[in-house]
């Protein structure tokens, strides 16, 4: 990252990255997303009452989902503000038809929660569950997806949660991403989602990934992370690929090059 992007990753919490997929890649993406709703077993597939999809096993769409996992793009940032031997600590991909994707405000403030912490010290930023949230589809006018509290990850007073209404109306910001965009945020800044309000679906793939010798969740490697019958580590990851899917652990980590 260069010494601007820091500097506003420090400030707000999040940094977007516009552009980075290209409408080509972009179509390639959604078209392995549009695979995995056919082909994803009923067990498998989250669906809420809203209509919202969620599925898991994002490794397994094959090459043009799994080389987000390591893009340049985000290497870079998340080599910055995460760690040098960063991993990943899960994935998953969400669809949303009209009206569905609502997330109430969570993160922020001088808690943080689970593994989600934020820290800048002699110039280095460091932060524990990190989200790099991909868009697939351009926002409709009306709104929805991803919004947040910039700066809300540095917050030294609690979130007072009977005025989560006003935060909202006041204090969050929507942030409008387009197909092929890329937002990173630090899972300690206060953020949530806007219900979609369009008429074509939202599709969004979310990797989530932590320091090295941590794990957020409940599993020892983003491999196991989501064990269940259909898992399986995809054949021809590269030797970095590799490397971020290894489990948690600090002696000897290798960074992420
Ligand atoms: O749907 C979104 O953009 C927000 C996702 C979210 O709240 C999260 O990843 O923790």
């Amino acid at each position: 990252m260069n010494a601007f992007d820091r500097y506003r990753f420090d400030l707000q919490g999040f940094i977007v990255l516009r552009g980075v997929l290209d409408p080509d890649e972009v179509r390639r993406a959604a078209r392995a997303f549009e695979w995995a709703l056919e082909e994803t077993p009923r067990q498998d597939r989250h669906t809420k009452k809203s209509g919202e999809i969620r599925l898991e096993n994002l490794l397994a769409w094959g090459p043009d989902v799994v080389r987000l996992l390591d893009h340049p793009a985000v290497i870079d940032v998340l080599r910055d503000v995460v760690d040098e031997g960063f991993r990943l600590d899960h994935a998953y991909a969400l669809w949303h038809p009209q009206g569905a994707g609502q997330i109430g405000l969570h993160g922020g403030g001088p808690t943080p929660a689970g593994g989600a912490f934020y820290t800048c010290a002699n110039g280095r930023i460091r932060t524990g569950l990190t989200a790099v949230g991909w868009a697939l589809v351009d926002p409709p006018p009306a709104g929805g997806g991803f919004m947040v509290v910039p700066g809300s990850h540095k917050a030294a007073l609690e979130f007072p949660p009977e005025d989560e209404e006003r935060v909202r109306a006041e204090l969050a910001v929507a942030v409008p991403l387009n197909a092929g965009d890329a937002v990173v945020f630090t899972e300690a800044v206060m953020h949530g989602a806007l219900p979609w309000a369009g008429d074509a679906p939202r599709m969004a793939l979310f990797f989530k990934y932590a320091p090295g010798w941590a794990a957020w969740g409940g599993r020892p490697s983003a491999l196991l992370r989501y064990t269940h019958a259909n898992w399986h580590v995809p054949e021809g990851l590269t030797k970095r690929q590799r490397l971020i899917l290894e489990p948690p652990y600090a002696h000897s980590r290798a960074p992420v090059l």
